[in-house]
């Protein structure tokens, strides 16, 4: 018999019922990304047709304004997380503050959803893989006001769930409610995510190692010695510049992601909480490791503002820790002279 078709929101409903503690409101929140998915989707494939089409300037065929592709799915987003009534605030790497998403029948929502609304948008351009990054947390704040700043503050071992889409040769939206991650893949045929990567895995070790070797000269020495040390192991080098393609690969094939401190960016480019965090806490599911290049576990880490960035060192769990014990050996060597 062929295998069943097990679309997200039949397994979204399923993992509900397997769970005594899981509540409705959370798969709301799943399946309502799940349409903003598709909607965001649709746009990113018809990018490369904005000019083909005629859509100049400012307005297109329908004459309605043509958005940044950025900007468009970080409106969709948070259109699509005001329906379900379950969701207080909303937080983007777009948006300078935090949103807060009106009540529907006078109950508040009890989630904030935090969102990188498209990564990777500047390779749009060039067609390659971009990708939503999402991370959700149970509010903090009195259930009975507003959402509040300490609602999106919280350290990434408090996400109840986080996941990403990548709009790649195929598009695939991958997630975690902190009982394993798994993968769906968009039949365009029928417009639902499929379940095709049923608990995700990643390889204990692995032969990529992906970081942009153009900051080589701009990284601190014991960064630039295991950079010099993964190409002595005759490690292949991937980098695509989109964080969440440069992570899938290594989720699926084993590996390792450095994006580290540079003289640009002291602390790292990428965002903690729209970003880091959610990376993390997928990643650690699938059985890997995600740390900073001050050796902490990035979903340790407290924020303290919205746009808080960090440095990354993630990936298969066997090569963080060798990561990790080469730059201890190296700096206690570099201190003992
Ligand atoms: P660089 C994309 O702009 C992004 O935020 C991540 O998706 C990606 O990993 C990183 O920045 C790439 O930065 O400095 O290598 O171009």
């Amino acid at each position: 018999m062929a295998n069943k078709i097990i679309t997200l929101d039949e397994f979204i409903i399923k993992r509900q019922n397997d769970f005594s503690y899981a509540t409705g409101e959370l798969t709301a929140l799943l399946r309502d990304i799940g349409v903003a998915a598709k909607i965001v989707n649709r746009e990113v494939n018809r990018a490369g047709l904005v000019n083909i089409l005629g859509i100049h300037g400012s307005e297109n065929a329908s004459g309605e304004d043509v958005q940044k592709l950025d900007m468009y799915a970080n409106d969709k987003l948070i259109e699509c997380l005001s329906n379900s009534g379950e969701c207080c605030g909303v937080a983007s790497e777009e948006n300078e503050d935090y949103v807060e998403i009106p009540p529907i029948a006078s109950e508040n929502g009890k989630y904030v959803v935090l969102f990188d609304p498209l990564d990777g948008s500047s390779n749009i351009d060039v067609n390659v893989s971009v990708g939503t990054i999402f991370s959700i947390y149970r509010r903090v704040s009195d259930e009975s006001g507003p959402c509040e700043l300490e609602d999106f503050l919280q350290k990434g071992v408090e996400q109840v769930a986080a996941g990403y889409v990548i709009y790649g040769t195929s598009t695939i939206l991958v997630y975690t409610t902190g009982n394993g991650v798994n993968g769906f893949t968009l039949d365009p045929s029928i417009g639902e995510f499929c379940l095709s990567h049923r608990n995700i895995q990643i390889p204990k070790t692995g032969q990529y190692y992906s970081i942009n070797q153009g900051y080589y000269s701009k990284f601190d020495l014991e960064m630039r010695r295991y950079v010099d040390n993964c190409s002595d192991m005759n490690l292949r080098l991937r980098y695509i510049g989109t964080m969440v393609a440069d992570i899938h690969r290594i989720l699926f094939q084993g590996g390792i992601f450095l994006y580290p401190s540079t003289r640009k960016y002291p602390d790292g480019k990428l965002r903690l909480l729209y970003e880091c965090n959610p990376m993390s806490f997928i990643m650690e599911q699938a059985g890997g490791k995600s740390i900073d290049t001050q050796l902490q576990r990035i979903m340790e880490i407290k924020p303290t503002e919205l746009h808080q960035r960090a440095s990354i060192v993630i990936g298969s769990p066997q090569m963080v820790d060798e990561m990790k014990a080469f730059v201890q050996k190296y700096s206690a060597s570099n201190v003992l002279g």
